[in-house]
């Protein structure tokens, strides 16, 4: 049964300032902050950015700080829970909108935590990852693996816009995160891998006895591909819901760390109610319109925006429209550590 944890005020004042002067603390009025009962008690609040809204600002920040004295021209997507500033989204994922006008580049640089970009508008944009030129057309999930140089250029004639994910949280917490800069990196004249080694799914370069699989073997998945594998499988399911993993092409497994992405299509007037997951999550809307009432607060999404979940959140999607979804969330490092879990509702 649980107890009435005792209070720092039942303790004698005298007490209180000896063990403040030892530099000590006692476990018990503060126990229930750090191990409350069944469920954690997330900080997090759900939260829902328009796209309408933040592409003025995007643009602007773009006239007022050049490129490089920016290095990454990005808006930040604060947690609601931790107030405007928080680097951080939900607990473990940091988003942030990045701007990229034609004829720019992004300096190279490496660091610690691991990136994702999901392409919002525009084309003539390209990420390069220890090499490999990544061209980001709307809808494309690119991969900048934690430890990999990246930079960002535009051959376009038009703004690029794409949500970078990172796991930056979890660096910023263990006092793990840093980056190195380093000079643009030479690009290889080949397509990157999606469209030579993964053309297809189920075929992947016959290995060579002794040569292990690349730990990061396919950094780019095309919105084109995606969109049709899901409308292919939406086409034999019931319910109106189908729902694809982004999986490492070599191994199955996930394609980041600790982050891990999915591919959601409903149909128009579908309802989706998933379980109850220990892990948290962000949505960012490729196409359609909808509503997802997460923790009892309405969200009414259209294209290109974006909203979040905390851990253990109730959510109830709804869709007018066809919609299709991309899902990131922290179940791989959840899984690492043995505590996901889904609670039936
Ligand atoms: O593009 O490398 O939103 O390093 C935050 C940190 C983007 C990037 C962010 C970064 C980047």
């Amino acid at each position: 049964m649980s107890q009435q944890l005792g209070t720092l005020e039942e303790l004698p004042q005298d007490y209180r300032d000896d063990m403040a002067k030892a530099g000590v603390a006692p476990l018990w009025p503060m126990m229930r902050n750090v191990l409350p009962h069944g469920a954690p008690r997330p900080v997090t609040k759900p939260g829902y950015w328009n796209y309408g809204a933040l592409r003025p600002l995007l643009l602007r920040a773009g006239e007022l700080t050049p490129v490089e004295k920016a290095e990454r021209r990005v808006l930040v997507l604060s947690d609601p829970g931790r107030g405007v500033g928080a680097m951080q989204a939900t607990s473990s994922i940091y988003l942030g909108m990045q701007l990229l006008l034609p004829g720019e580049t992004a300096p190279a640089h490496v660091h610690t935590p691991s990136a994702v970009r999901i392409v919002v508008e525009g084309t003539g944009g390209f990420t390069v990852v220890d090499g490999e030129k990544l061209p980001m057309t709307e809808g494309d999930l690119v991969l900048t693996p934690g430890g990999e140089w990246h930079d960002h250029g535009h051959e376009g004639t038009e703004p690029v816009v794409w949500l970078d994910a990172l796991d930056l949280p979890l660096f910023v917490y263990l006092e793990g995160s840093y980056a190195t800069e380093g000079p643009l990196q030479a690009q290889r004249n080949r397509p990157d891998a999606s469209q030579v080694e993964y053309l297809a799914s189920g075929l992947a370069p016959s290995r060579k006895l002794g040569a292990g699989a690349r730990r990061y073997p396919m950094m780019r998945y095309p919105w084109d591909r995606t969109r049709a594998a899901l409308d292919q499988l939406a086409r034999y399911t019931e319910g109106g819901v189908a729902e694809l993993d982004y999986v490492n092409p070599e191994t199955g497994a996930d394609v980041l760390p600790t982050m891990g992405f999915t591919a959601k299509r409903l149909a128009a007037g579908a309802t989706h109610r998933p379980p109850l997951r220990s892990s948290s999550a962000a949505y960012h809307v490729i196409a359609g319109r909808g509503v997802s009432v997460v923790n009892g607060e309405r969200i009414e999404w259209g294209p290109k925006d974006t909203f979040t979940a905390p851990v253990f959140a109730d959510i109830t999607h709804h869709a007018a429209e066809d919609a299709y979804l991309i899902r990131v969330h922290d179940r791989p490092l959840q899984d690492k550590l043995g505590y996901y879990e889904e609670r039936a509702r």
